[in-house]
């Protein structure tokens, strides 16, 4: 068995960010690529908020949030000052956190890219990974409704997620670039694992992109998916509901067949032990491991599960 020599792992949030920080503990953090999802991203007030980014950086950085968003016992004293002069307070910005975007927003004024403003809070953060938005371009998630199109949080957070869905939408997809070291990092990597994330807003934003979904194809490393379903429901977030309401089945074979032709290795919970022949119907290697992340243990575990399924040693 060879140990990884370079990891790259494609990311939504909260999921992701419990798996990169598993992984941290497991393989020195400079061999591991993040590729962060920016379709969540929102203007705040005229400050840029990149939910996704963030739930990586502070999860790598230990300081998350109980919800896996914002920061740890954080005070919200500036929302409820805005709250007290009548401005809009449904998306709930802590007082640390709010600092991150005051950073970032004024970086990206002084002409910085994303990219660029996203390596200085890692760095300030002591995160010895390397984490890279998708695209420094904007890319926005759109979600269709029954009501008509909303941005992500709009939908997720003001509408709290209530609203039937009937698709998602990347406008920004045709124009978008991949970020610098995007293309390599899928590319020249052993191991590309596509995070436990939502298939649908979390990890087809990042596939939306031509150049990127191609750098899959090619890739030289094996590629691994972990599902973020795990009996029949998701872990966290909306991805049940929109895997019934997009038509796929609600289960982990539904997500590897959303998968299907773009992965090696598909990684099933023990849980769902019996849906591994089905997946290798499909095409793919499968394995049921257990891929529950709780805690700091659960996370390496889980991390080690998933090198020693994909034939790594650690
Ligand atoms: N999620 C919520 O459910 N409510 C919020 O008010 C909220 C605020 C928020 C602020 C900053 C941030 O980085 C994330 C925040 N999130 C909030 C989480 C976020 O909407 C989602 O978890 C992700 O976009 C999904 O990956």
């Amino acid at each position: 068995m060879a140990e990884p020599s370079r990891i790259t792992v494609l990311a939504g949030g909260i999921g992701a960010a419990r798996f990169l920080a598993g992984l941290q503990r497991v393989v020195p953090p400079a061999l591991i690529t993040a590729i962060c999802n920016v379709g969540d991203d929102l203007e705040w007030l005229g400050l840029k908020v990149c939910p996704d980014i963030d739930s990586v950086l502070y999860t790598l950085a230990g300081m998350e949030g109980t919800e896996g968003w914002g920061v740890r016992d954080d005070t919200h004293h500036a929302l409820d000052a805005l709250r007290a002069l009548g401005g809009e307070s449904w998306f709930v910005i802590g007082d640390v956190d709010l600092a991150t975007h005051l950073f970032r927003t004024e970086r990206l004024r002084q002409g910085a890219t994303l990219s660029d403003s996203t390596a200085a809070l890692a760095r300030a953060h002591g995160i010895g990974m390397t984490v890279i938005p998708v695209t420094d371009d904007l890319h926005p998630t759109v979600v269709q409704t029954a009501e008509g199109d909303l941005a992500f949080q709009d939908y997720f957070v003001r509408r709290r997620a209530a609203v039937p869905i009937t698709g998602v939408s990347f406008p920004g997809a045709a124009t978008a670039m991949p970020a610098p070291g995007v293309v390599e990092a899928i590319r020249d990597c052993d191991l590309l694992c596509i995070a436990p994330s939502n298939p649908f807003v979390s990890i087809s934003p990042l596939l939306a992109l031509p150049r990127v979904a191609a750098a899959v194809r090619d890739s030289r490393g094996q590629r691994v998916a972990i599902s973020p379903i795990v009996g029949g429901a998701a872990i966290k977030g909306p991805a049940a509901a929109m895997l019934d309401a997009l038509g796929h089945e609600v289960s982990a074979l539904g997500v590897a067949r959303i998968y299907s032709g773009l992965i090696d290795l598909f990684v099933l919970d023990t849980v769902d032990a019996t849906l591994v022949p089905a997946v290798q119907a499909l095409g793919m290697d499968a394995v049921a491991v257990d891929t529950m992340m709780t805690g700091d243990e659960g996370r390496e575990r889980v991390a080690r599960n998933i090198l020693h399924a994909a034939g790594f040693a650690v």
